[in-house]
């Protein structure tokens, strides 16, 4: 008679889906880190203790922002669904369903730098969408037949027809069947009977379904992510000042399998704390360097493109790469000095930390003294020949050859604050990872890969290795615990790239398992002892296991 618990169920996740369009196309004027769902996702992102963040990354690499907004809406579709089936009882029940959404939304969008009012709108509205389609949902469900004997009191309605919905039952959707008995008797004997109509309930849904979707779609495309695209594409990189060294002729073996020298942008790993990627228009973008500094001063993009740029090739390294792992890339990057921008803002000795700080509130913290002892430390504006692609900092990331990203590398840098490590602390520190993060000495089996099946006899071992800044100097190949052989080294343009190195091995047939250890130029070589990533880099030698036959 009424309307079914699958319908209801139907009919909240749809409101559910309604709700989340409009917000989405709310948020693509105001900006995408004020979709609530995102905001959720991002605000868990920060409140998770490292343990599960470090879980995440090991558990689902690169996807781990996926998986996080996967999950966010697999709860938000349960509960829709739920509140649909509790709504189709008692309406206002629904509606304070989606309220509880929309203030968890809400709150989740203002722990989020930089909010402004304008941020709130997409929850506020999305909210206010999702509950008008689950009441008109509930209405079409719903039509309204005579009982056997007409009500004389209500017979003078000529829109009532059998089938044809009534318009103000909302009051009957709200009192529910428990208020019947208090009804006249006249009228439940001669009133209107509730009855489910399947048909009008299905095309309300779709109207829904396409209604979600096009609002989805739309809030995306205007998501300001053409109108940066555009901006990047349209970049004229000025020449460099300061070219980098032509690379040597070997500097790759270009051997398949083996990571190449220079790491294309589409392959080079990305790692962040970023839901949403932020867009940052150029010509809005200015860089305020300020604290403890004689001559606070903000560049804009055209400031920063009008100055002596530099290009450097560097290797950039994540802190949280395990031994073997992923998280390590090689690219030429065109830039403005550090150093000069913070001579030049008059920097004050007492200062030893950089506290910078990304568009979308991600903060790191490098020391002075690197970024003035000579090394190439960049505000990069290009990547590999082209603008930075977005997913790596556009417009301005920093680049400091031998730290890990997380204390040097900021993409989207908006602002730097000269500072002190006892006064200031980044945003990975309080999570459990070191304040300082100088890059560990360290190598890579790149080919055979972990479980290959190889065939007996002569075979190629190969891989990179890396000491920022130092510069690699040796890498040794043990088989199966035995004597360490020397590799051969690759050509490199200074100290600041990864290092190809390869070995020839006669296989023999069974298992066996290769290890990899790298030596620096100032004489260090890897230690054996097993370090996790956190709290300053993982240690350990690379370790392979393949089949012989
Ligand atoms: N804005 C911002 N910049 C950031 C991060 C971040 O989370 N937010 N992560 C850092 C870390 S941990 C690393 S390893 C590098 C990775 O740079 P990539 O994504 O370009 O490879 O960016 C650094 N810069
Ligand atoms: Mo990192």
């Amino acid at each position: 008679m009424s309307v079914p618990a699958w319908a209801g169920g139907l009919v909240g996740l749809v409101s559910g889906g309604v709700a989340l369009g409009v917000a989405q196309l709310v948020a693509g004027v105001v900006g995408p880190a004020a979709f609530p769902v995102v905001a959720v996702g991002d605000a868990a992102v920060d409140a998770a203790p490292a343990p599960l963040k470090d879980f995440a990354i090991a558990a689902f690499g690169e996807n781990d922002k996926a998986v996080l907004v996967g999950g966010v809406l697999v709860v938000l579709a349960v509960v829709a669904a739920l509140i649909g089936v509790l709504a189709r009882r008692r309406l206002s029940l629904g509606f304070a369903g989606f309220a509880v959404f929309g203030v968890v939304g809400l709150l989740a969008v203002l722990t989020r730098p930089d909010t402004g009012v304008l941020d709130l709108l997409p929850t506020v509205v999305g909210t206010l969408a999702g509950a008008w389609a689950l009441r008109s949902l509930l209405r079409r469900a719903t039509t309204f037949t005579p009982a056997l004997a007409p009500a004389y009191d209500r017979a003078p309605q000529p829109a009532m027809v059998p089938g044809a919905s009534v318009d103000d039952e909302d009051a009957r959707l709200e009192e529910g069947p428990e208020d019947e008995p208090e009804r006249p008797a006249v009228m439940r004997a001669g009133g209107w009977v509730p009855e489910f109509d399947r048909r009008r309930l299905l095309t309300g849904v779709a109207g829904g379904v396409v209604v979600a979707g096009a609002a989805t779609w739309l809030g995306r495309e205007f998501g300001g992510r053409q109108a940066v695209d555009a901006a990047r594409t349209s970049v004229a990189l000025p020449k460099p000042a300061t070219p980098a060294k032509p690379l040597p002729a070997g500097v790759d073996f270009k051997l398949p399998g083996l990571s190449s020298f220079v790491t294309p942008n589409k392959d080079f790993y990305r790692v962040d704390t970023a839901i949403v990627v932020p867009q940052v228009d150029p010509d809005d973008w200015t860089l305020r360097i300020h604290g403890l500094v004689d001559r606070p001063v903000e560049l804009t993009y055209a400031d920063l493109l009008g100055r002596p740029l530099t290009e450097a090739d560097v290797t950039l390294t994540c802190v949280s790469n395990d031994v073997g792992g992923p998280y390590v890339g090689n690219a030429r990057w065109l830039g403005v000095r550090m150093a000069d921008v913070l001579r030049e803002a008059g920097l004050r000795s007492d200062a030893d930390m950089l506290l910078s700080t990304s568009a979308d509130g991600f903060t790191c913290g490098t020391p002075v003294d690197v970024i003035m002892d000579g090394r190439d430390a960049l505000f990069a504006i290009a990547m590999n020949g082209e603008a930075l692609p977005v997913d790596h900092g556009f417009p301005v990331r920093q680049v400091v050859p031998g730290l890990y990203g997380y204390v040097s590398a900021t993409k989207w840098v908006v602002d730097i604050k000269v500072t002190r490590f006892d006064e200031d602390e980044a945003y990975w520190t309080p999570r459990g990872w070191a304040a300082k993060g100088p890059i560990k000495t360290q190598s890579r089996i790149d080919i055979p890969g972990y479980g290959d099946r190889l065939k007996a006899g002569r075979t190629t071992i190969a891989g990179v290795a890396w000491a920022q800044h130092t510069g690699v100097d040796a890498v040794e190949v043990r088989v199966d615990s035995g004597q360490w052989r020397v590799a051969k080294l690759a050509e490199v343009p200074g100290p600041d790239t990864w290092r190809q190195w390869s070995i020839d091995w006669d296989a023999t047939p069974g298992e066996h398992a290769i290890q990899v250890r790298a030596t620096d130029a100032a004489g260090r070589t890897q230690t054996d002892q097993l370090a996790p990533p956190a709290p300053d880099g993982a240690t350990g030698w690379h370790t392979v296991t393949v089949q012989v036959s």
